[in-house]
């Protein structure tokens, strides 16, 4: 049995506490961990889960990767091509479960542009959220919302691109999510790659729950 101390209260062995908060850090960590709601958000070995819209191609690299851990994992590359200028083409995914109307959400990604762009002005990349009120990504559109334009400018360094606490519309109940990209030119190709794609509760990003060091 556990003396109580002077104040009413129990005295509980330090160890006892040490472990309590380790047990409680880690559950924190699994449940932020678990909140992502994107499936393939960090493209290990494949660009599974994700529609490709051309023009282009959108496929795996496994020698680019945010986290510099290529080639265990890898990224999302898309090459726009199109041959009108402003053409757009996007890779996407329907997140099914977990989305709530009138509910903060956080979403982003990391983007790279390579550096042997044909493109010479700036193109641009977003990460685009349309919220619907159908299952599966049907439906009416009932809004959304797209994170600041990332230019084609920015050559070979990775950028976390994201949207903080953006509160969903009523009455939506998934949720599309796309890597979307802008060639100004009617020329050339320009390529990007995206990582670490999140799509969570608002307080997922920016993810710093690493580790910890009790004491
Ligand atoms: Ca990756």
């Amino acid at each position: 049995m556990i003396p109580a101390n002077s104040n009413g209260g129990l005295n509980v062995p330090k160890s006892i506490k040490t472990f309590v908060f380790c047990f409680s850090l880690i559950f924190v960590a699994t449940i932020a961990a678990a909140q992502n709601l994107v499936i393939n958000g960090t493209f290990d070995t494949t660009t599974s889960s994700w529609n490709f819209t051309t023009p282009g191609t959108f496929t795996h690299s496994s020698s680019l990767d945010a986290d510099g851990n290529a080639p265990l994992s890898g990224s999302g590359q898309l090459a726009n091509s199109s041959t009108a200028a402003s053409g757009t083409s996007f890779a996407a995914q329907c997140i099914t479960a977990g989305i709530i109307g009138s509910t903060n959400y956080d979403f982003g990604a990391q983007i790279r542009f390579d550096t042997n762009n044909t493109q010479t002005g700036s193109g641009r990349a977003n990460v685009v959220v349309s919220f619907f009120d159908g299952p599966n990504c049907s439906g009416n559109n009932v809004g959304g919302s797209t994170t600041p334009n990332f230019l084609s400018s920015n050559t070979n360094i990775w950028t976390q691109n994201e949207v903080l606490a953006f509160t969903s519309p009523p009455g939506s109940l998934t949720a599309q999510l796309s890597l979307w990209t802008v060639k100004t030119e009617a020329t050339g190709t320009m390529t990007v790659n995206f990582d670490n794609v999140v799509f969570g509760p608002a307080g997922i990003l920016p993810v710093e729950l690493t580790s910890f060091d009790v004491e």
